[in-house]
């Protein structure tokens, strides 16, 4: 992989997007590089958590690379547009371990739906967020009007949206866009911290939790009723048998995500 990062310790992965020089934008190479990391992640039981992180002091990721899309035609938009959902902006919204998105910088446009798509957000305090697409004669193609909405709002995703303006970590903690602000020095030990905590639970019920928080914000599911399946499914598990027995026995459960 010439773009991407990938380390691996006590059941957390860390993703790193790795081009520091052109601040970290989402070129078509580092999409498709994400996606078959993000594959792999998926498939591995050793990894129960994963954090998502730009490299360098400066950036999480400025954007999708807009010397790539300068020149598209319209029908072009619309299948690249497609085609990132599902290659990368909804596969990572679907992941089944929580995806901690660590902001280290600017978290602008595809770099903002890539931290949006992510379960979790956590920010340093130099960084900066925002939709600029506007700027540039488009609209957010990857989720952005969509997740933005739902994260803070109609009012505030239309003024970031429409001024195309940037916020500060502070007052997107503020609005409910990122859980925490951090120095960037504290960062990576916080997010890894979170990471270390969900690790240590029953990654099928984390899996179950997932499934049920993401459809009450679907339009075509109904999440109470997806809670009582997915509720009903941990019934099913060894995690659920070592939870509760361990709980019994008053010693601490050992889980395998089975
Ligand atoms: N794309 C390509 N290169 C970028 C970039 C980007 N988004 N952002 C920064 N760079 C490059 C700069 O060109 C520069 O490269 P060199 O000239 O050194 O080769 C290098 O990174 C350092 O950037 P600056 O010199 O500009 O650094 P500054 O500190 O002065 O400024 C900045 C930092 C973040 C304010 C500035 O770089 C900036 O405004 N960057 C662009 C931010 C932006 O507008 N991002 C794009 C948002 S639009 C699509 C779906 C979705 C999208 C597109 C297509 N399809 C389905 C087709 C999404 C679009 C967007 O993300």
């Amino acid at each position: 992989m010439n773009n991407i990062l990938l380390e691996h310790t006590d059941h957390v992965a860390v993703v790193t997007v790795n081009r520091p020089s052109q601040l970290n934008a989402l070129n078509s190479e580092t999409i498709a590089e994400l996606s078959k990391v993000l594959d792999e992640l998926a498939g591995n039981d050793d990894v129960r958590a994963i954090v998502l992180t730009g490299s360098g002091e400066k950036a999480f990721v400025a954007g999708a690379d807009i010397k790539e899309f300068a020149d598209f035609s319209q029908e072009e938009g619309r299948r690249l547009s497609a085609e990132g959902h599902k290659m990368l902006f909804n596969k990572l919204e679907k992941m089944p371990k929580p995806v901690i998105a660590a902001i280290n910088g600017y978290a602008l446009g595809g770099g903002l739906e890539l931290a949006m798509s992510a379960h979790i957000r956590l920010a340093s305090d130099n960084a900066m967020l925002g939709l600029p697409e506007v700027s540039l004669g488009v609209i957010p193609g990857y989720g952005g009007t969509q997740r933005l909405t739902r994260l803070v709002g109609m009012g505030k995703a239309l003024e970031m949206i429409c001024t195309a303006g940037m916020t500060s970590a502070a007052d997107a903690k503020s609005w409910g866009l990122v859980n925490n602000v951090t120095t960037q020095e504290e960062l990576m030990p916080a997010a890894m911290k979170m990471a270390g905590k969900m690790a240590k639970q029953s990654p099928s019920a984390i899996t179950q939790a997932l499934i049920a928080v993401r459809a009450g914000m679907a339009h075509d599911q109904d999440g109470f009723t997806a809670e009582i399946n997915a509720f009903g499914e941990c019934f099913g598990t060894e995690d659920f048998k070592e939870g509760t027995t361990a709980f019994l026995n008053k010693r601490k459960p050992s889980f395998t995500g089975k």
